[in-house]
């Protein structure tokens, strides 16, 4: 994303070995030894090697861009999750069996050095996620695209298990350096916080503003790069990193004030230090506002200093650009180009909004009232005061013309006003991002419907054209191909190779559902996958799993909402059932856990430390232990999803219907033959459309359900006292059965499901719950039945494609075009 070079300067395509490259950079650049490289010198000669190659690409890429005068995407997120890079880029670049060969030389497996990588952590779940997701399609549907977002020091908490309970430990993932990140130290930003706005007039008269002194930190950009697969072409996300001031920071060392100045440097860099652990419930911190201010201000400065290259006028801006927000996180994006174009261009104020209403475009992820958004003006008036005054013009403008167009409804402007009154007044980050936005989207047909009904019916009628949806995707190269070995080999032996980027081919293993070999080969794959994790089980938690037991799974952030209690509840009951009747014939099951709850989310605390005492006891009783077993996995991220979803025979996603946006992890789980017990909540409607009723366990209240029984008078007691099966249960939990001696362990999980009201229904769909896992021991014993409706499942998810996804918001929203 530097200067592209010209022709005469451009580098020779490499065309020695990767094993040569690799030994070479072992000792020229990371200054070791190659004689005999270990597993280290391995992994980091191969890194460089691999990099070289990237480099070459991206750099021949950048120059089209320019030559062919491309529409650039510029997308925005505070989150990125890419997971483990080498095996991916090898994969991408075609690379994978010459870096077999040097490895062998050397005696190690690609398996064995990829444990020395570490898996940057640097978002929360499933949104960080999709970012990296679409970061892979972008670059394999060849599309001019920049991924941006902050280069924290520390990513999300590593998650240990001490005594049953989650222990916070940092994740230092760069104490080692990392060269897939490119830092480029040179032509940094300054970005402001705090100051004051001064007003002057310019030659016609016109008031203008100056936002003038306060605090400054430098924006150092990291490049991350992201090949496309096997079609020659590379992107790059660009990561802020925050820098001390340098004249700042010289003033007070002259003033002889050594250690003050190293303070302050210390305090300027803490702006990229650590990625805020809560997802989908922001943290109204200073430092969090600050985060977001100073990577959006970075990423206007590139996306502006780009396009005066062209020497277009300004109104060609967005034809030049488009900027997708991924979420709100990066809204005030919209009041900075304002202040540019208005404090430095000179812009008039409607040729200003003009330009920012064509540019942006805004991707809502959730409904959850307490993860909206918002931030008080009083720190928005300190920290940002000249965005503060433009959020008030935009307010200002926009109410006057609701005003005028919905005379009949006084309380409107209230409603959808981008500041609201309160105690404390607060600027809504999702009314900012709808009201500068051409395009708003939902990820999920039913949430799409949600914003449209509720949460944003007052902008459906102001803004009929803006709203729309993209079912999200996930990227099948990491989720199939990479994840899945085993299965990807059967695949294309039958399809052929294609159906890697054009996942719709997997229709055609429909018909093979009825050939026996087939359903075979199929079960073997799924076998390999699952003694491999039981492996990893047996290894990370002492427990011997039975490969051949139900592998049954929920992994995914622990969130009140997700309802991993639901699962819990229903586990004891099993676990109640058997002790009574030891005779019974049980399908053996296997119930697998993985997580983290935010370090402050006391209650996903507490339901960590309830599974993790309920298996305690369980896998320890000598009567059930051969056919029941409950594994909570510590640290759960994208490389030990990686193992989990292709030894998955029963996908959990069990939402409150309404609750989450879509889901994403339940597009994997499918992809690889997994079956979905699921709520009809987020995109398992979808994935039930697209798979067959027949071959997904959707059961529970359906969203307007939910809706209704709750306006009726929801009564949690009704049914503790109705049903005796779960009574026993919660009395359980509410006694020291789990944590002998404690009675009151869990009395908080206990009070919020009866006396708290039960918000997010648990109980209520408990029976039906417990009803469709009957039938799903059932039919998991009938391995005809099961291995074709696998077979279907992964045959029906091709449109879960992030390729699918990322063309509907190139055709729909941006219109950027592939440039390969
Ligand atoms: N999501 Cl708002 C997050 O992972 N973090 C967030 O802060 C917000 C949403 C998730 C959402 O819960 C899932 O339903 C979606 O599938 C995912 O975003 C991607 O859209």
């Amino acid at each position: 994303m530097n200067e592209p070079l010209a022709e005469s300067e451009a580098p020779q395509a490499r065309n020695s070995a990767l094993g040569e490259d690799a030994l070479w950079h072992i000792l020229y650049s990371l200054g070791r030894d190659n004689a005999h490289p270990d597993k280290h010198k391995c992994y980091w000669g191969l890194v460089l090697a691999v990099r070289d190659r990237m480099l070459e690409k991206w750099a021949s890429v950048q120059r089209q861009y320019y030559e062919n005068d491309d529409k650039r995407l510029y997308y925005l997120s505070l989150e990125f999750l890419p997971g483990k890079f080498l095996r991916e880029n090898l994969l991408s670049l075609g690379l994978e069996s010459e870096a077999h060969t040097f490895l062998r030389k050397y005696s190690f497996s690609l398996d064995q050095i990829m444990d020395v990588e570490c898996e940057p952590g640097l978002g929360n779940g499933g949104l960080g996620r999709l970012a990296s997701c679409y970061m892979d399609s972008m670059a394999t549907l060849g599309l001019p695209a920049f991924g941006y977002g902050i280069r924290y020091s520390y990513g999300l908490f590593r998650q240990e298990i001490r005594n049953g309970r989650q222990v916070e430990m940092p994740d230092n993932w760069l104490h080692e350096g990392n060269h897939w990140l490119i830092p480029r130290p040179h032509g940094l930003y300054p970005i402001r916080f705090y100051g004051t706005v001064h007003e002057w007039q310019d030659d016609d008269g016109t008031l203008r503003h100056d936002w003038r002194g306060g605090d400054i930190v430098m924006a150092m950009a990291n490049d991350m790069y992201v090949p496309g697969y096997r079609n020659g072409h590379v992107n790059c996300i660009r990561l802020w990193e925050a820098r001390p001031h340098k004249e700042f920071v010289l003033s007070s060392f002259n003033a002889g004030d050594y250690i003050g100045s190293v303070q302050e440097k210390i305090k300027d860099e803490n702006i990229s230090m650590v990625l805020y652990p809560s997802d989908d419930a922001p943290e109204g911190k200073t430092l969090r506002l600050k985060q977001q201010y100073f990577f959006v201000a970075a990423t206007m400065r590139d996306l502006v200093r780009r396009f005066k290259k062209l020497n277009k006028p300004w109104d060609q801006l967005p034809e030049k650009n488009v900027v997708q927000l991924n979420e709100t996180h990066p809204s005030i994006a919209i009041p900075e180009l304002m202040r540019i174009l208005l404090d430095e261009e000179l812009i008039c104020w409607e040729d200003s909004w003009f330009i920012c209403q064509k540019l942006f475009a805004y991707t809502n992820h959730t409904i959850l009232p307490e993860a909206l958004e918002t931030w008080p003006v009083e720190l928005m008036e300190r920290l940002l005061p000249r965005h503060m005054q433009i959020i008030y013009e935009i307010n200002r403008r926009f109410l006057e013309d609701v005003r005028l167009h919905f005379r009949d409804e006084p309380d409107l402007p209230s409603r959808v006003s981008l500041i609201s009154d309160g105690p404390e007044k607060v600027v809504r980050m999702s009314h900012l991002a709808i009201v500068g936005s051409f395009s708003i989207n939902g990820v999920s047909a039913l949430h799409t419907q949600i914003l449209r009904d509720r949460v944003f019916h007052d902008f459906i009628r102001i803004f009929p054209d803006r709203f729309n949806n993209k079912t999200n995707g996930i990227t099948p190269r990491r989720w199939l191909r990479q994840c899945n070995v085993s299965l990807s080999w059967l695949l294309s032996e039958h399809l052929g190779c294609d159906w890697v980027t054009d996942l719709d081919q997997l229709e055609r293993i429909r018909e093979l559902a009825d050939d026996e070999e087939f359903r075979h080969d199929w079960e073997q794959c799924r076998l390999t996958n699952k003694k491999r994790l039981a492996d990893h089980i047996e290894k990370r938690n002492g427990i011997t799993v039975n490969p051949h037991s139900i592998f049954d799974v929920q992994a995914k952030r622990f969130h009140e909402y997700k309802r991993q209690l639901l699962n819990v509840l229903h586990i004891i009951s099993l676990y109640n059932h058997l002790r009574k009747n030891p005779e019974v014939m049980m399908q053996p099951r296997t119930f697998i856990f993985g997580g983290k709850a935010a370090p402050s989310y006391w209650m996903a605390k507490d339901i960590i430390y309830l599974i993790n005492c309920v298996a305690r006891r369980i896998n320890s009783d000598p009567h059930t232990r051969n056919v029941l077993k409950v594994i909570f996995l510590a640290n759960y991220n994208i490389s030990l999803s990686q193992l989990l979803v292709p030894a998955t025979d029963v996908s959990e996603q069990i939402s409150t219907a309404g609750y989450e946006a879509s889901g994403t992890g339940n597009m994997k789980f499918a992809l690889n033959g997994a079956l979905t017990i699921g709520t009809r909540d987020g995109a398992n409607i979808e994935i039930g459309e697209r798979v067959g009723q027949d071959n997904i366990y959707l059961f529970g209240l359906c969203e307007q359900e939910v809706l209704d029984m709750r306006n009726r008078g929801y009564d949690p007691w009704e049914l503790y006292k109705n049903d005796g099966e779960l009574r026993e249960v919660l009395d359980m939990i509410n006694s020291d059965e789990f944590t002998p001696g404690n009675p009151t362990a869990f009395s908080g999980i206990f009070n919020s499901l009866l006396s708290g009201g039960d918000r997010f229904m648990v109980l209520a769909d408990y029976r039906a719950y417990a009803e469709t896992h009957q039938r799903i021991a059932h039919e998991f014993g009938d391995r005809e039945l099961w291995i074709r409706k696998s077979i279907l499942n992964t045959a029906g998810m091709g449109f879960f494609s992030s390729d699918r996804a990322v063309r509907e918001y190139m055709d729909d929203i941006w219109g950027v075009k592939p440039d390969v």
